[in-house]
């Protein structure tokens, strides 16, 4: 029986008040009980009841690590290792591994996902202009996948061919230089591929310019979202795949300190998806290729693959609301909070 994703979410204890509401009142006898006071509106509570253990996987945790700095001194060798070569650039290696495994996107909503390492989105790799990439890549999943990385590199590397598929159990080693500087993002390309990327075989690569960026507090976000019941529709929306997550669990950011996201929309079935700041205007640096400053806006819209570094500082200590300024996206999850604190004495 078909369920609009917006029933299917208020079932799910997600979605508004309103919307709980209006799925009751909807039905063939039920007429939602008004309030005492003859309809005074009361506050809504948008957002999950409940919330997703991070044990597995913290949104908050993955929006500081590249090249699997999260994990001890003595596991990081197993997925990462780096080399200096001889002209002072760095040969750097990474283990990634498909597989399937359920994740909880909303509390107590699970979603049987593919992954790189486990983990939607993959885990972020981060080079320096003119580095070396090298990827194993193992598939252990059930299907066959690649890894298809943006930025330069020879066609035999691109992971997108019949030819390049990886058949379960199988290994390839994709090797490019980093090249351009800019953010980018790598996502399997096995057909049918709205369906392999949408199941969370995505992640970000970040290509750094020889001269780095200025110092700054760094934040990776991916916006993504769920099709929980397979109509090709999403039901759930998010940056970093949890719903709501950064509503309960702020991110924190310093009073007047740059502040640079690297914002990636990888959101499938949708064709756009976008990033709304409240209080304050940011800088956007397109794919960010160029130095010079694209836009200044409060709000950015990115097509499914488009990406953009945001740059801005917090002039006010306190929470401020950042979301998809596609309502609907924010009621299904794609909402956050900031809290910029003042820098200690
Ligand atoms: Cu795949």
């Amino acid at each position: 029986m078909a369920m609009s994703r917006r029933a299917a979410m208020a079932l799910a204890g997600l979605g508004s008040a309103a919307t709980a509401l209006s799925v009751r009142s909807g039905g063939a006898s039920a007429q939602a009980p008004q309030p005492a006071g003859g309809g005074a509106h009361d506050v809504h509570y948008a957002g999950p009841v409940g919330r997703v253990s991070t044990a597995a996987f913290d949104p908050a945790v993955f929006t500081r690590t590249w090249n699997f700095s999260d994990l001890a001194p003595d596991k990081r060798p197993t997925f990462y290792r780096e080399q200096r070569r001889p002209d002072g650039s760095l040969l750097r290696e990474y283990d990634l591994i498909a597989s399937d495994r359920e994740i909880e996107i909303a509390p107590g909503m699970f979603f049987p996902a593919w992954t790189y390492n486990g983990q939607v989105p993959g885990p972020t790799i981060r080079a320096t202009e003119g580095d070396r990439v090298r990827v194993n890549f193992l598939n252990q999943g059930s299907h066959p996948h690649t890894i298809h990385f943006h930025g330069w590199h020879p066609p035999e590397m691109d992971g997108s061919l019949p030819e390049h598929q990886v058949l379960p159990g199988g290994r390839f080693v994709y090797e490019f230089d980093a090249d351009p500087a800019g953010l980018h993002l790598y996502h399997c390309h096995a057909v049918p591929l709205k369906r392999h990327i949408h199941k969370g075989l995505y992640g970000t690569f970040i290509v750094d310019p020889k001269t780095p960026r200025p110092p700054a507090e760094e934040l990776v976000m991916v916006m993504n979202g769920f099709d929980t019941n397979f109509d090709a529709d999403n039901e759930v929306y998010a940056v970093n795949s949890v719903a709501h997550h950064f509503m309960h669990e702020p991110l924190r950011v310093t009073v007047g300190a740059l502040v640079r996201i690297y914002l990636i929309n990888v959101t499938e079935f949708d064709l756009l998806n976008s990033f709304h700041l409240h209080g304050m205007f940011f800088e956007a640096y397109r794919t960010g290729t160029a130095t010079a400053v694209a836009e200044r806006t409060d709000t950015i819209m990115l097509c499914q693959g488009e990406r953009a570094i945001l740059e801005t500082r917090f002039r006010y200590p306190g929470r401020y609301m950042f979301h998809a300024h596609q309502s609907e996206f924010a009621e299904l999850g794609w909402m956050g909070l900031f809290e910029a604190v003042e820098r200690p004495a």
